[in-house]
Formats: C-alpha cells, structure tokens, sequence
C-alpha cells in the first residue's frame, strides 16, 4: 500500500491516492471527516482554520461505502482558494507581481530560502505553497481511512498532547481507551492532564501576544497490534525505523523516540529491558519500557512512539533575513500562520503511524480483500497463543 498527496496551500485544493488497500473494507466516510474536523482545531491555530472546513470528497476506488481494491482517490477542497485564484492559477499570467504576491525575503526555519535555490525560484511562493502544512489535511485522510482497516483486525490508535511550550502534563491513567479518548477530544490543547492544559493555553497566549510561536511534544499509541510486524533481517524492513521515517517527514518534526525514547541514555538495562513472562494469552511482557519494539518488530505490546515539533518558523515579529532581489538585509516576510499546532500535528502524526501500521499489516497479510487479511490476522494470533 502507498499514497501520494498533490495540492498547494492555497490551490484549489488537496489530491490523495492511495494505492494498493484490500478491496472489501466498509469505509465510513464520516469516519474521516470526524478527523479532518479535529485536526482543524485546537488552541493556537490561526485564522486560517476559520476560513477551511475540511471534507473529503471520494473521487474513486470505493462503491457503496465499500474498497473495490482499485486505487481510492480523495479530493479535500481549500475553501481559501476562492481568494486566491489569481495568485495560484495555473495560466500565464502578466507579470504582475502584486497580483502574483511574490515572496523574496525568506523565513528562517521554513523551506523559503533552501526551497527556492534547489528549484531556482525566484519568487518563493512557488515553495511555501507546497511546503505548507496544509498538505497534512490529506494525511490525515489517509491515516483516517487506515484506523478503519486496522479497526477490523482489533488494533486501535490514540494520540495525545504531552509537552506545549515547556508545560509538561502529568502523566494520567484512564479505565478505558474509550474514555481517554474523550478527555482529549474535549481538551482545547488534546492533553490528558486539564491542569496542564491551562499552563499550555497560557503559554500559548503569551507566544501571540509577543508575535512569536512554540512547540512540543506530542504521543500516539497503538493497541492491539500482533508481535512480529516488520523484520530485524534487513535495515529496510524495521517497522520502528518506517515510523520513525513518516514521523519525521511530517512538517517541522525535529525528533522522534519509541518507550522511554532519549531517557534511556540516563538508565541501566536492567531499568530499560522489558521482562517476559508467559500466560494464557501465550507471551507477554511485564513492562514496556521499548514501546513496543525489538528487532525492529513488534513486541505485541502497545507501539508507544513521541515526537517533538519545532515552534513555527512563521513569526509575526519576524526574524532577520536576507531580500533575494537585493541581498540586503531585512525582516523576514510575515505570512499569516498560527502559533502553535501541536494539538493539530497529534493527529497528523497519529495518521501517519496508523498507515505504517496498516502497510505493514497488508505486507504481512496479504492486500487483496479485508476478508483474507482478518482470517490470516486471526489464525496468527491463534498460533502465537500457544507458540
Ligand atoms: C501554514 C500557514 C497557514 C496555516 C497552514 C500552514 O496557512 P495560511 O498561509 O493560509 O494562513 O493555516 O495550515 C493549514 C492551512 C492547515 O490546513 O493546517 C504554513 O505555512 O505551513
């Protein structure tokens, strides 16, 4: 299975095709929508996400609310488009730069000026349009419609909000999933701890009023998944390394880590191993300091997988920069933005793990109907309960 997104910022919209997912999944297609909604939220987002109301229209590979096995096409509309048909239309156009709004003093942190001198484009528009976060709409599609695949092989994501300018939540126990879940979903900041939630916010407000931006620290978990997806007999086939890879091509992500990821360097073995014990489930571990992972594989304990996003590199007391027309130096360009999207960016980084889960599920399983993959899942499952 592979996907690939077309579609600029400010275009007329989003492009998704996703090739090669097992014909006979029912899709509910409010399912998706139920995401993109979310990802569309969240404290600290700009007025950008007033304008946009995100949906996806299925344009192929699915009939009656069902996978044919043909490649499935999603179309997400950018509502914002309408203000900007001249900047972005595909026909020559005069050279009118105030129609064109030409980009030349690029922004520190973002593609502008790196962008520009690979494709030699001298109006830097042509890569912000595409090196905008908003091309995560459509991941978030793609990773909507892989939580219901895996939701028919009992394996289930959740994603929260850990870190946001410095304010760390506590870490918080729920009885269910389910129940975890809706704490999030409630919360302006996705986070579990609502007494750190107020500390984000705060921060949050603090960063705008001083026209600047911040970061954090986001985690996804997936439950229910089967021991042994991905493989240690070549560097290529390590699941942890393909999702750590997908992580890290999601917009300003600067690191990732799996368990207790970067503290592990402060502590033994003895305190980082997971020890085995076996029961009637068959093999199980008694910790999950790893996150789920060992050789590359699943351990069949929950993936837990963190990731740190930079501030964004907009900031509308901009930083210095050099004007490519007149090498001089200047204020970097003030584009609209927001100041944070770490809550948004929980959910994108969570689509983006559930489809190398759902992959990886397909590789191992086979692609062809949902049917045969179930079966397959559940005889494997069955076989490891008394290996
Ligand atoms: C973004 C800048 C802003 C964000 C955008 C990402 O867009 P605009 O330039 O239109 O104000 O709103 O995010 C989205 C559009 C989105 O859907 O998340 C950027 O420069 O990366």
């Amino acid at each position: 299975m592979r996907y690939l997104t077309a579609g600029e910022s400010h275009g007329p919209g989003l492009t998704v095709i996703i090739e090669g997912a097992p014909a006979g999944l029912s899709i509910d297609i409010s399912q998706i929508n139920a995401e993109l909604k979310k990802r569309q939220s969240g404290y600290g987002r700009g007025r950008r996400m007033q304008i946009e109301s995100d949906q996806v229209e299925v344009r192929s590979g699915i009939r009656h609310g069902v996978t044919t096995g043909a490649p499935i096409t999603f179309w997400i509309e950018n509502k914002d488009h309408t203000h900007w048909k001249h900047v972005m239309q595909a026909e020559p156009i005069e050279s009118d730069i105030e129609v064109k709004r030409r980009v030349s003093r690029p922004r520190p942190g973002h593609a502008d000026l790196v962008g520009g001198m690979k494709y030699d484009h001298r109006d830097l528009r042509d890569v912000l349009e595409r090196s905008s976060a908003r091309e995560t709409a459509a991941r978030v599609a793609v990773g909507a419609f892989c939580k219901q695949l895996l939701q028919q092989i009992g394996v289930s994501l959740f994603s929260y909000v850990k870190v946001i300018g410095g304010e760390r939540a506590e870490s918080c126990t729920f009885d269910s999933l389910q129940e975890a879940q809706a704490v999030v979903d409630a919360s302006p900041v996705r986070t579990l701890d609502e007494e750190a939630a107020l500390r984000m916010m705060r921060r949050i407000d603090e960063a705008k009023a001083n026209g600047d931006s911040i970061g954090g620290i986001v985690c996804t978990e997936v439950h229910g998944v089967v021991p042994g997806l991905g493989s240690y007999v070549q560097y290529d086939r390590k699941l942890d390394a393909k999702i750590a890879q997908a992580v890290m091509s999601v917009n300003a992500f600067k690191g990732v880590e799996f368990g207790e990821g970067f503290e592990m360097a402060y502590r033994p073995g003895s305190e980082v191993m997971d020890p085995i014990a076996y029961g009637d489930d068959g093999y199980t571990r008694l910790s999950n300091h790893l996150g789920g992972f060992e050789g590359g594989m699943t351990t069949g304990m929950p993936i837990l997988c963190s990731a740190v996003m930079k501030p964004i590199p907009t900031l509308y007391k901009p930083l210095q920069s050099v004007d490519i027309d007149t090498k001089e130096a200047f204020l970097a360009q003030i584009e609209r933005s927001d100041s944070c999207a770490v809550p948004a960016a929980s959910l994108v980084v969570e689509a983006v793990i559930a489809f190398e889960v759902a992959k990886e599920v397909c590789e191992t399983f086979g692609h062809d109907t949902m049917e045969r993959i179930k079966h397959r899942v559940d005889e494997y499952r069955e076989e490891l309960r008394v290996w």
